[in-house]
């Protein structure tokens, strides 16, 4: 990974971010939220990372809009979006509230607080315990859970979950944070503090890219193969390149074992969540803030 690309693909990130607080309204299509971000994407020179999720109250996570979706935006609501620049990741979130709730602002400055003191002591060799941990006693300081099945994770070329995660609590794990790249998202509820999987999302990831005879199915792989390469990628961006006829393709690959289907992930109490997410990279003697 060169850093120009890391850090271009931040810098994009950060702009869509300001461009997205500053035009979603209430009761706006979430279909249309989700295309003006991933457009913005695009136009500064960047790829989605990732189908961009728009998780509304006790959803945390993995909604993002099927092509026909009619849901609109409401109550508190999470944007997160990725970006890539060659593969060079950048994956932020933050949170809105948009009807005018106490109890909502406050679970959005609590993870945007939890975020910030989590970032404030990274630095190469930190222990990811040592992040979580600041996580959650912010988190708690407000009266209000981590949710301790979520994590950040770090990064690697076309690679969103490169395989360390950091947990939002502290743990017995013992994982030090070497140079790299690294999401950290913090997420608070007035619940549980857990996530449980829900429906499908419609996102998925390619995960073995053997044969298969359907001719669709076929035509949706090589489109995986040369665009979305193991980034996640959803039914709506085949939907819009071949027609409803992609969903079925999908289906046969799912079936056929090519394809990782991920579920939405839901409060196990039906609580609402906020999210805030950043991306560093860790250098040296030096943490940038990517997304920032
Ligand atoms: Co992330």
């Amino acid at each position: 990974m060169e850093e120009s690309d890391i850090t271009k693909a931040g810098k994009i990130a950060s702009e869509v971010k300001k461009f997205a607080r500053e035009f979603i309204k209430k009761d706006m299509p979430l279909l249309e939220i989700a295309e003006k971000i991933e457009g913005k994407i695009v136009e500064l020179g960047g790829k989605p990372g990732f189908p961009v999720s728009l998780s509304i109250d006790d959803v945390a996570a993995h909604y993002t809009p099927s092509y026909d979706d009619t849901a609109t935006a409401k109550g508190l609501l999470k944007i997160d979006l990725g970006v890539h620049v060659k593969g060079c990741l950048a994956d932020t979130a933050f949170s809105m509230d948009l009807e005018n709730s106490e109890e909502n602002k406050k679970l959005i400055k609590a993870s945007e607080e939890a975020l910030k003191n989590a970032i404030k002591i990274s630095s190469k060799n930190i222990s990811a315990s040592k992040i979580g941990k600041a996580i959650q006693n912010t988190i708690e300081s407000y009266g209000f859970s981590p949710i301790i099945n979520l994590s950040g994770h770090s990064m690697d070329e076309y690679d969103l979950h490169s395989g360390l995660t950091i947990p939002n609590i502290e743990d017995t794990k013992n994982t030090i944070l070497e140079k790299g790249l690294y999401a950290i998202e913090p997420f608070a509820t007035t619940g549980n503090g857990k996530v449980y999987e829900g429906k499908p999302s419609e996102i998925y990831v390619l995960t073995d890219n053997k044969n298969i005879r359907s001719s669709i199915a076929r035509e949706i792989l090589k489109i995986i193969e040369e665009e979305y390469v193991t980034l996640p990628f959803c039914s709506r961006w085949l939907v819009k390149k071949l027609g409803t006829k992609a969903l079925f393709g999908l289906r046969q690959l799912e079936e056929n074992g090519n394809l990782h289907h991920f579920p939405q992930l839901i409060e196990v109490s039906h609580n609402k969540v906020s999210q805030a997410e950043n991306t560093i990279l860790i250098k040296n003697d030096e943490v940038i803030v990517t997304t920032e």
